[in-house]
């Protein structure tokens, strides 16, 4: 079995949302779904742009798809070609992990087509197509390469006033709607054709066109080079976009291929992890691997990753506690630079989050829950429709899932131990840890003086159970935020004058005094033996099993949450919540306690959100039930394989890769089945493999080093390199 290799056989439109994600292709700047070079809106077809968002009309804003600027279309005597319509003979769609390189071969009888396809990890605004045709009949070939404007949105329309260039290199200029973003797409073609081409321009894009009579055995190539700039890039996108692809035209396919490889071999020198013992857990970390290294963004300094990553506009593209708790783990221990850009993407948008704790009468930092640029908060109020009214539904994620803010913390706290550099916190790390304890300070119900302080109407990772109080994952994270504040006066022990200068510049004095208060008296989750109560109230909802509560739908998209859904009343929850809190922070929690509370809540667990299973199986790591580690590790790893998950809630879309899950993969095969930790500037190992596995090795980088970890039955090493 090929362990770089996702392979697919036939061509069904009903899988194209699917495939167009498990087939992705991307390098952080832009995201290309995987679906063939001829298709039309209704296949899904994008290229996502990072951090370029609009709002049309009222609509939810979202990120920008740029012109397809990688469109090929072909027909053989007058007809047209394409997978959709011309029930090809074959058709077969790969995708090479390794190099992240899409592949197509499909026989239509007349002709063949091999193409390979890929968005350069060495160049970040380029895109190529290698599109090779085989005659197997004579007649006459028309061959269509262009820009097309025929975009795929959720939410759009989002760029207008296109205006088209033709020459050597096809150009499309447009702006966005909101913001007036100027987005420009080029395109230029090497090949042998002997015709000339001719070249049109109008309402569906800029094309060229190749038109001549062949016959049977002869074979011929396209390569494509295509680039995509924006005016937050540069202030000449057009021209940048038409440089990118002439030097890439003048370098030579085989060239630019060369350096795209070489930048995959480089990532994966630091990343990848071989697991020998079971080929499919063996493609399905790589797979995991593929999907969130392919959208690290390696071109920016200041820039986090949305939810479903490059995949589309699922989710308004934006970021989520995901990043931190699910991304960033990957990222710190192999390619820290990568972990300190989304953090730093945090550092920058404090002024959002002290704005949105402003809004609802706080202090501090009140992180958006969907944060878009310049840490904008994308979640609405009503971020549901119900599948029977059709009606927007008020859901509470907005306002009350608080927990976001000491998620960030979190993240910069770990960063530091982790990589022992204090200068992440110095540049704004620090502020930020500071601001989310102030925030939880004015949050805080009750009186300081009180014997315990609650937090009362929040929403805990578990949305199912809105507006619930002292939510165990909350609280806890919450006192964790509040330790990571008080200890940066011992990280910054040698330079006190710079840290007092921090707390003065914040206004922070009285605050700073009332911090070991608030973490002394903040209530401790209520356990009944040795399970902890995911929130107060837990118990007593009814305890029917999973399957009685999905009996109870009426509709498969139906949303199992908020005031009417079927979850909300009973014991069912959507995701780990308390078993997230003891996989995040295990030193808080004895054995008992993580088994006992495995054993109750993991049947009562959904799963429904792609966040949940790998924090199951890091927990079951811990408690030896290892083969339940290895299902839910399947199960988390294989995601982006199958094309799993879920793809509604209510009536709204939420189908796309799925990064957490492909960060918990990692998460799972090192710090749960190796039990890799960094302790004390140290880093340890506590493997617990599931027989399925006979060894694991990987690199990882801790403390400024480079370390290989092996890990067999035996036990394991990590050495030095
Ligand atoms: O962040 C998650 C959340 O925990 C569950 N719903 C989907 C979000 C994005 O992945």
């Amino acid at each position: 079995m090929d362990q770089w290799l996702l392979r697919k056989e036939g061509f069904d439109p009903g899988d194209a949302a699917a495939d167009g994600n498990r087939f992705l292709c991307a390098n952080g700047y832009m995201g290309l779904r995987g679906v063939p070079e001829e298709a039309g809106r209704e296949l899904f077809p994008a290229i996502n742009l990072a951090g370029v968002y609009d709002q049309y009309g009222d609509r939810w804003r979202e990120p920008v798809n740029a012109p397809n600027a990688l469109w090929i279309g072909t027909w053989f005597d007058g007809r047209p070609l394409s997978v959709e319509d011309a029930s090809p003979a074959s058709h077969v769609t790969e995708l090479d992990y390794r190099y992240g390189i899409y592949r197509r071969h499909t026989d239509f009888g007349p002709l063949r087509i091999d193409s390979r396809r890929l968005v350069s990890m060495a160049s970040p605004h380029l895109l190529l197509d290698e599109y090779r045709l085989t005659i197997c009949q004579d007649g006459e070939l028309r061959v269509r390469t262009g820009i097309s404007t025929e975009i795929w949105d959720i939410n759009g329309p989002h760029l207008f006033d296109f205006s088209h260039k033709t020459g050597e290199t096809l150009r499309t200029c447009c702006v966005t709607g909101e913001k007036g973003i100027r987005v420009a797409a080029a395109q230029c073609v090497d090949t042998d054709w002997p015709a000339a081409e001719e070249q049109t321009r109008g309402g569906d894009g800029v094309f060229r066109c190749f038109r001549r009579a062949v016959r049977r055995g002869e074979v011929w190539t396209f390569r494509v080079f295509a680039s995509v700039w924006t005016s937050l890039d540069t202030p000449e996108p057009s021209e940048a976009a038409r440089a990118c692809c002439l030097q890439a035209k003048a370098e030579g396919f085989a060239a630019c291929l060369e350096s795209h490889r070489q930048a995959w071999e480089r990532i994966w020198a630091r990343s990848e992890i071989a697991l020998e013992g079971d080929g499919e857990a063996a493609l399905a970390l790589h797979a995991s691997q593929y999907h969130l290294n392919c959208i690290a963004p390696r071109h920016a300094d200041r820039m986090s990753i949305p939810a479903r990553g490059l995949s589309g506009q699922t989710y308004k593209g934006a970021i989520f506690w995901d990043a931190e708790m699910f991304f960033f783990p990957m990222f710190v221990y192999t390619q820290p630079e990568i972990a300190r850009s989304l953090l730093r993407y945090r550092i920058a948008t404090l002024p959002g989050a002290r704005q949105k704790a402003a809004e609802y009468g706080y202090r501090g930092a009140f992180y958006a829950w969907e944060s878009q640029e310049g840490g904008k908060e994308g979640c609405t109020n009503f971020n549901v429709v119900d599948v029977f009214t059709h009606r927007p539904v008020r859901t509470y994620f907005r306002d009350r899932q608080i927990h976001i803010s000491a998620d960030i913390a979190y993240a910069l706290w770990h960063y530091f131990e982790i990589t022992g550099d204090r200068s992440l916190l110095k540049e704004g790390g620090a502020s930020v840890i500071l601001e989310c304890a102030r925030f939880y300070l004015s949050r805080a119900n009750g009186h300081l003086d009180s014997e315990q302080v609650d937090f009362a109407d929040v929403i805990g990772p578990d949305e199912y159970h809105e507006r619930v109080s002292n939510n165990a994952f909350t609280n806890q994270m919450i006192a964790a935020c509040l330790e990571y504040a008080l200890r940066l006066k011992e990280v910054f022990a040698d330079q006190p004058d710079w840290f007092g200068s921090l707390l003065e510049e914040l206004g922070y004095e009285a605050d700073w005094e009332r911090l070991p208060d608030l973490l002394r008296r903040i209530r401790p989750p209520r356990e009944q033996g040795g399970v902890l109560e995911q929130f107060d109230g837990y118990f007593a909802l009814e305890d029917c099993g999973l399957d009685t509560v999905r009996s109870r739908l009426r509709d498969p998209r139906e949303y199992w949450g908020g005031d009417h859904g079927v979850a909300g009343t009973t014991q069912v929850i959507k995701q780990a919540d308390v078993l997230a809190l003891m996989a995040l922070l295990p030193e808080r929690f004895t054995d008992e306690q993580v088994a006992a509370s495995w054993a109750y809540y993991e049947p009562r667990t959904e799963h429904g959100s792609s966040l949940s299973a790998c924090m199951y199986a890091l927990t079951a790591c811990r408690v030896g039930r290892l083969e339940e580690a290895w299902r839910l590790f399947m199960k988390t790893a294989q995601i982006d394989v199958l094309g799993g998950g879920k793809q509604w809630a209510g009536e709204i879309y939420i189908g796309g890769t799925h990064p957490a899950s492909n960060g918990g993969a990692w998460m799972i095969a090192v710090l749960g089945f190796a039990g890799l930790r960094m302790r004390g500037g140290r880093l340890t190992l506590h493997p617990r493999l599931p027989r399925q596995i006979k060894r694991l090795s990987f690199p990882v980088t801790a403390a400024g080093r480079r370390y290989r970890v092996e890990v067999t039955r035996e036990g394991g090493t990590v050495v030095p390199l």
